[in-house]
């Protein structure tokens, strides 16, 4: 409920935080970080890791768990590396995922950053298990990233939400395709601020949208340029299910930053950075899995109708 003296707080961290960090990967690796979060059809939970070795290179692997919480169960060996011979766009590495379902394909869709000489770019690759995985390529050229795609097409096509770098700024779109591999239809759907705001001149998609009755939830990143670095917080905004390109309401304030050591004290400090979210079965029980500070992994859970009610008192149209 409400305090008077205090921000009502929407995502609670997990006590176990946090779940995941280099010291538990069976091979030697630097940092793990901003994974992607799917919960498979019996119940498992799968968190599709970013990993990065000692040469500064990521790649992915996969850690498995029946309570998403602990008992983690990590791949071997890494689950995806890149392929720069193959995909010369990977040259400096993977990153980033996030998981989408695609209902028509009966497969996941991983959107990810493909990070090469010209830049960071959107790639996608379609998996059915997590163990083998079939490249899509490049779908949008560098300079972009924070993509990912929505489960089904809205009007006949596919939807991918993404953050191209222009010269206006660092804003989120939305492209559309009529088979994951021709984009167009480039629209700009959510601005950053400018000024003081928190969010002000860098946002980003944070995890996949989340489609609850009212509309996509959107979890974006802020990126508030600060004398001692950058700090990347959490807001919120929904869009209409019919018309994903329409934003209805956008909150006034961030959810969520960093607050806890974990989130301060790493590669890079003031970071939580979520890739993706899994919903409880009782739909309304959201899991946001998060980097933090580039450096380990870790767990917020919150409620959806919460959300939805926080939006309806602090949020507005956008201008
Ligand atoms: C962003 C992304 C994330 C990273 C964050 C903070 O631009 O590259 O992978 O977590 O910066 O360093």
């Amino acid at each position: 409920m409400t305090s008077h003296s205090k921000y009502e707080v929407l995502f609670e961290r997990s006590p176990q935080n946090p779940i995941l960090t280099a010291e538990h990967w069976p091979y030697p690796v630097h940092t793990v970080f901003n994974p992607g979060a799917v919960r498979l059809p019996d119940g498992t939970t799968l968190l599709l890791c970013r990993v990065e070795s000692r040469t500064g290179m990521s790649h992915f692997s996969a850690a498995r768990s029946a309570n998403g919480v602990n008992g983690w169960v990590i791949d071997p060996e890494p689950t995806l590396l890149p392929e720069p011979d193959k995909h010369p766009e990977e040259l400096w590495g993977i990153e980033d995922p996030r998981i989408t379902f695609l209902e028509e394909l009966g497969k996941y869709a991983i959107a990810y950053t493909a990070f090469g000489k010209a830049g960071p770019g959107v790639a996608l690759a379609l998996t059915s298990d997590f163990r083998t995985f079939e490249r899509l390529g490049v779908v949008m050229q560098a300079d972009d990233k924070d993509a990912a795609l929505l489960p089904r097409r809205v009007d006949g096509s596919f939807v991918l939400v993404h953050r191209p770098m222009t010269d206006q700024g660092a804003h989120i779109w939305m492209s559309l395709s009529p088979d994951l591999r021709n984009w167009g239809h480039h629209k700009l759907v959510l601005m950053a601020r400018r000024g003081s705001w928190w969010d002000a001149n860098k946002i980003g998609l944070s995890p996949p949208l989340i489609e609850t009755p009212r509309g996509w939830l959107m979890l974006y990143h802020g990126v508030r340029h600060t004398a001692a670095g950058s700090l990347y917080r959490l807001g919120v905004a929904l869009f209409a299910l019919d018309k994903p390109d329409q934003c209805l309401l956008r909150g006034a304030s961030w959810i969520f930053g960093p607050e806890a050591p974990y989130e301060w004290y790493g590669d890079v400090g003031g970071v939580a950075f979520p890739c993706g979210t899994t919903l409880g079965s009782d739909g309304d029980t959201l899991n946001v899995y998060y980097g933090a500070a580039d450096t380990c992994i870790a767990l917020a859970t919150g409620s959806l109708k919460q959300v939805l009610n926080w939006l309806d008192r602090h949020g507005a149209p956008p201008t």
